[in-house]
């Protein structure tokens, strides 16, 4: 037999764990020697390539995981099915029931859980942690919804007839989530998906493994308990053989996908070329626009954690800001101060606010945008490399690392319509700023872009806050006002317009989509008129 491929930058590594990462993949009964299984449809196994889970703050290999084969994932999605079939006669509030277990399974590890997310995708403790919370958060919220998942009576009219608009369970959710919240996007869809009477099947990023079998361990733990089959919530590891699979099952109701937007372009044309119902959450290119009259002292610490938090790597990200002309020197000053202020360090010690980026892909990316930035003329401000060799502020283990600068720049020119720099998201701390003189042109500026998720004004102003809100404002699916462009709470619905995908997650309405919808007319009467008052009588 041929030795199975190990998936990794440096190829087969020797696993020879730390301190600092035995201690917290023992705290989640992670396996911490030999090979993890990563796929569970009701029993762990997986026979596929290994890949290799690696920590971005020092390097190190965390752990190999064993990913799906072709027929492990088809017998995964067949276990989806037969799990389905049972999990949709379970009465709703049961299902409720069950989902509020999970929460306190969640709560109970949520110091443990953001240590790994912090270990494994590399955001700073304090974000790996909020990060569960939004999962304990939506168990919440989908607690609740199990009991207030209604749907409607129309008025009919036709004599003793009503119309009902019901809801079911709508089958197979296949939930394809990306690295940087290896947590939260699982949950929001699981907690809904779980409500609805689904059985969801979760395909993560391959390089966040492990954050996904510990978040499976406790909700199988808690399925079992209840006696409903552990492939209600299912998981397979793989790469993007197993994605593109799983995109194009049959047998795969609704599929959530996260991630970039042209692998969510393909995703998108599977989906609907079978007519399966699609969800997406594609690129964000957030802007935040200050106005003359704004708090500084309240939108200054607002755009840094936009754009430093979680190292520039959220969905919701502040990408861009446009800054009123009366006062961008004072604002851009007192920026740079405290990003002169800034530390990276190891995202596990609670003081550290910049940690490192996910993977090398990631810093080639920072680099190239950075390098573009220069070549189209740009003025940084400060940032712009890596942070490597003997005059770095890092720690010896923390050398192997993805740290990089937070850069903030003043890009040539400041339309969207004359350069394309300000049309790309990159997934990286690199803050594009502009000086605008009326608030027309900034909104005009934070439309003219693809994407559509967040963006966010600074002003005391009403009438601005009018505008920005109407039908002359923004365009995107976050529309904020003195709040920064990230850290949405779950209680609505969170998602973007346009390139984003418009898809909605989460809160609010989101749930709706996880159903399937009947409208069912019931006619109680003696006779069997039609609509419309058509007459189709005959003679006989
Ligand atoms: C994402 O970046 O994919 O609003 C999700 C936020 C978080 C979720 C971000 N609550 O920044």
């Amino acid at each position: 037999m041929l030795p199975r491929r190990v998936l990794g930058i440096h190829g087969f590594s020797k696993r020879c764990l730390s301190t600092r990462a035995t201690q917290i993949l023992s705290a989640l009964d992670i396996p911490t020697k030999g090979e993890i299984p990563g796929v569970y449809d009701g029993r762990w196994k997986g026979s596929g390539d290994i890949f290799e889970s690696k920590c971005p703050s020092t390097g190190e290999v965390l752990a190999r995981v064993q990913s799906a084969t072709p027929r492990e994932l088809e017998e995964s999605i067949r276990a989806s099915r037969e799990a389905f079939k049972v999990f949709r006669t379970v009465p709703a509030p049961q299902r409720g029931e069950i989902l509020r277990q999970i929460r306190e399974a969640i709560a109970k590890y949520r110091k443990e859980l953001g240590a790994l997310v912090s270990l494994e995708m590399g955001k700073i403790r304090t974000e790996g942690e909020g990060e569960v919370q939004e999962f304990v958060d939506i168990c919440d919220y989908a607690v609740g919804l199990s009991r207030m998942m209604n749907g409607r009576v129309v008025s009919s009219e036709r004599l003793g007839h009503s119309i009902l608009e019901v809801p079911n369970p709508l089958g197979v959710l296949a939930v394809l989530s990306a690295f940087n919240f290896p947590v939260a996007v699982y949950g929001w869809n699981l907690a809904l998906s779980l409500a609805a009477g689904n059985a969801t099947l979760w395909k993560p990023s391959p390089s966040t493994p492990l954050c996904s079998i510990a978040i499976t361990k406790l909700v199988s733990d808690v399925l079992t308990r209840n006696g409903i089959p552990g492939a209600v919530a299912g998981l397979v590891i793989g790469g993007k053989h197993v994605g593109e699979a799983v995109v194009q099952s049959t047998d795969v109701d609704m599929v959530s996908f996260t991630g970039s937007e042209n692998t969510g372009r393909q995703v998108a044309k599977v989906v609907q070329g079978r007519f399966g119902k699609v969800l997406l959450e594609l690129g964000g290119n957030n802007a935040s626009i200050v106005m003359p009259d704004a708090d500084l002292s309240m939108a200054l610490p607002s755009v840094f954690f936009g754009s430093i938090g979680t190292a520039g790597q959220r969905c919701t990200s502040t990408r861009r800001l446009y800054l009123h002309k009366s006062i961008a020197d004072t604002f851009l000053e007192r920026l740079q101060g405290m990003y002169a202020k800034l530390q990276p360090g190891d995202p596990l010690v609670s003081s550290t606010l910049l940690g490192p980026l996910h993977t090398q892909q990631a810093v080639a990316l920072y680099e190239n945008a950075i390098a573009d930035l220069r070549s189209g003329g740009a003025e940084l401000l400060c940032g712009g490399s890596r942070y490597v060799g003997g005059n770095s502020p890092l720690a010896d283990h923390l050398l192997g690392g993805n740290f990089v600068q937070p850069a903030i720049t003043i890009p040539r020119s400041s339309s969207p319509h004359e350069a394309d720099l300000w049309k790309k998201e990159v997934f990286a701390p690199i803050l594009n700023v502009a000086i605008f003189d009326e608030l027309e042109q900034a909104i005009e500026w934070n439309n003219a872009v693809p994407q559509g998720l967040s963006s966010s004004l600074w002003t005391r102003d009403i009438r601005n806050v009018g505008r920005w809100i109407g039908p002359e404002g923004s365009d995107t699916g976050i529309v904020n006002v003195n709040v920064g462009t990230s850290g949405a709470e779950i209680g609505a619905a969170f998602g973007g317009n346009k390139s984003t995908g418009w898809g909605r997650e989460s809160g609010g309405d989101a749930w709706k989509q996880y159903v399937r919808w009947s409208a069912c007319t019931i006619n109680f009467s003696d006779a069997a008129p039609l609509a419309q008052g058509v007459d189709f009588s005959t003679t006989n």
